[in-house]
């Protein structure tokens, strides 16, 4: 291999590494045949009781499982919520009997819709704070995964490396 091909070869590598990086893939966790998506959280006011969990869960395999529980270190209690608009009034339901993932399927829990909720926190979420926890999977198992935590009231996960809040 002589060094001018090197070179060449070199620099097709960075260009053509160069947008995946600047696209900022988001963060992933996998286990079995379930792949978790950028684990996000909000910031919350003084004295909140309850927080709120965010991610896109895929199943990649070709049967069905369930997301079954779950874990923050910031919470005494982890539960799936979804959200609904009922004759003007936003309310929310526990989600009972597991969320259910089919194969091939991509389940999003984001603000309005499916979520998980944080429930009796024992501190305070702050911008910019990562917040360690697990998921509990039927036959996944069990997931450790990470919230980037972002602004109050932000609708989509905080950029990895932004200290722009105002
Ligand atoms: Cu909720």
């Amino acid at each position: 291999m002589t060094k001018r091909f090197l070179g060449a070869l070199l620099s097709t590598l960075t260009i053509g590494s160069m947008p995946s990086a600047m696209a900022q893939a988001p963060v992933t966790y996998r286990a079995g045949a379930i792949v978790v998506e950028a684990p996000w959280s909000r910031a919350t006011p003084g004295g909140a009781k309850v927080g709120s969990g965010y991610m896109r869960i895929r199943n990649t395999g070709s049967e069905p499982d369930r997301l079954v529980g779950g874990s923050t270190v910031v919470a005494e209690r982890f539960e799936v919520h979804r959200s609904t608009v009922v004759e003007g009034v936003a309310r929310m339901e526990l989600v009972t009997g597991g969320l259910e993932i089919g194969p091939g399927q991509t389940v999003e829990l984001k603000p309005g819709a499916l979520h998980a909720m944080l429930v009796n926190l024992r501190q305070g979420l702050n911008p910019g704070d990562t917040v360690k926890g697990m998921l509990i999977f039927e036959k996944a198992g069990v997931l450790k995964i990470e919230y980037q935590v972002g602004g109050i009231g932000a609708q989509a996960v905080p950029a990895a490396n932004a200290h722009q809040n105002h």
